[in-house]
């Protein structure tokens, strides 16, 4: 595959009026998310969730990809279609997270480090065998008590360029995350001023691993305050600082940004989005590749129960409609009432 091809890729991820459903919970994340519901989190509950949001026709057609977990790019639907191919039949594209999460960075007090590089150019080919065309890797990034420290961040950003290179080597588009978390108590400055810091070395780093910017996708956090933060921000500023932050950091060879949630309520994470898409005036397609902000609400009106299907279809619908108009900057607060 060749640049263009890639690039290709890249585009449809971030196509006007659509976005990234990251699916891509590891079992541990999963079953925090069942508990919430009372589901018990057992490979087949896992299964017919997943099923259930992948046989969304309508709540699909506003999703370019989905960011699938290991177990689910094997998993076959309860008729035996491999899932891989219902999202292929919505005309959404299959990706898959091929970091393995994160472990305390010796020698860096309190950063962590994300693992998954070793083996990683060999899984690679296996994932696109089986019909992955995108890839994520996410590097957690703690902005308070001091952190994160040189060393903490150039490791992790460090990582997720030779990612991106081996990525694009087995003719994979990566998702290039370095999420900032929004759960301290850090304020809207903190967050513009580490996220700013992160950016810029992750482009360095990018460029010295040779990673073909035409070729990836950026996948950062909003500016925001941290969740524990004693000054809250409008959602004007948020879209404001953002913007700012992004354009002093990422290169317009980048086809386009798709923001992840962290844990904004979801229709704060869609006010946002919406909020930068109606400012306009950066050179890439923004839009969103929302986990907990997509799925929070299909997961509670499905609580794991048979008869409750079509309603957790038509919460992810809603969601994934009210996101896709956001992306286009065509989302109002009055949409939120029309429940599809
Ligand atoms: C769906 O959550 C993803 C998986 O996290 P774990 O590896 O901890 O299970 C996560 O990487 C996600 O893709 C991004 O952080 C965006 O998700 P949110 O919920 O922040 O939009």
């Amino acid at each position: 595959m060749s640049l263009a091809d890639l690039n290709k890729v890249a585009m449809a991820m971030v196509a006007p009026g659509r976005g990234i459903l990251a699916a891509d919970e590891s079992s541990g994340t999963i079953k925090k998310r069942f508990d919430a519901i009372g589901v018990e989190s057992t490979e087949a509950n896992r299964r017919d969730y997943r099923e259930m949001l992948f046989r969304a026709k309508e709540g699909m057609s506003y999703i370019s990809g989905v960011i699938l977990y290991d177990e689910t790019i094997w998993q076959k639907a309860e008729d035996g279609t491999p899932l891989v191919k219902l999202i292929e039949a919505a005309g959404s594209i299959p990706g898959i997270k091929v970091d393995e999460g994160t472990e305390d960075l010796a020698g860096a007090r309190g950063d962590v480090i994300t693992k998954g590089l070793d083996g990683l150019s060999k899984r690679l080919p296996k994932y696109y065998e089986q019909g992955a065309r995108f890839a994520k890797w996410r590097a957690v990034i703690d902005p308070t008590g001091g952190r994160p420290s040189y060393a903490g961040l150039l490791s992790n950003v460090h990582a997720l360029a030779r990612y991106a290179n081996l990525c694009q080597a087995a003719n994979i588009v990566p998702i290039v995350e370095p999420e900032v978390l929004m759960d301290g108590d850090n304020d809207i400055e903190q967050t513009y001023a580490i996220t700013q810091w992160v950016l810029k070395e992750t482009f360095q780093q990018l460029y010295y691993l040779n990673v073909e910017l035409e070729g990836i996708v950026l996948k950062p956090n909003m500016i925001v305050p941290g969740k524990k933060a004693a000054k809250k921000a409008g959602i004007e500023e948020v879209a404001e600082q953002t913007i700012r932050c992004l354009k002093s950091c990422v290169p317009s060879a980048v086809p386009g940004i798709a923001f992840l949630s962290g844990g904004q309520s979801d229709e704060e994470a869609t006010a946002h989005l919406d909020a930068m898409n109606k400012l306009g005036g950066f050179p890439w397609k923004m839009t969103f590749s929302y986990g907990r902000a997509l799925q929070a609400a299909p997961q509670k009106a499905w609580s794991g129960k048979k008869e409750n299907l079509h309603a957790g279809q038509a919460a992810f619908t809603h969601r994934a409609r009210m996101n896709g108009l956001a992306s286009l900057g065509k989302w109002s607060p009055e949409l939120e009432k029309k429940v599809a």
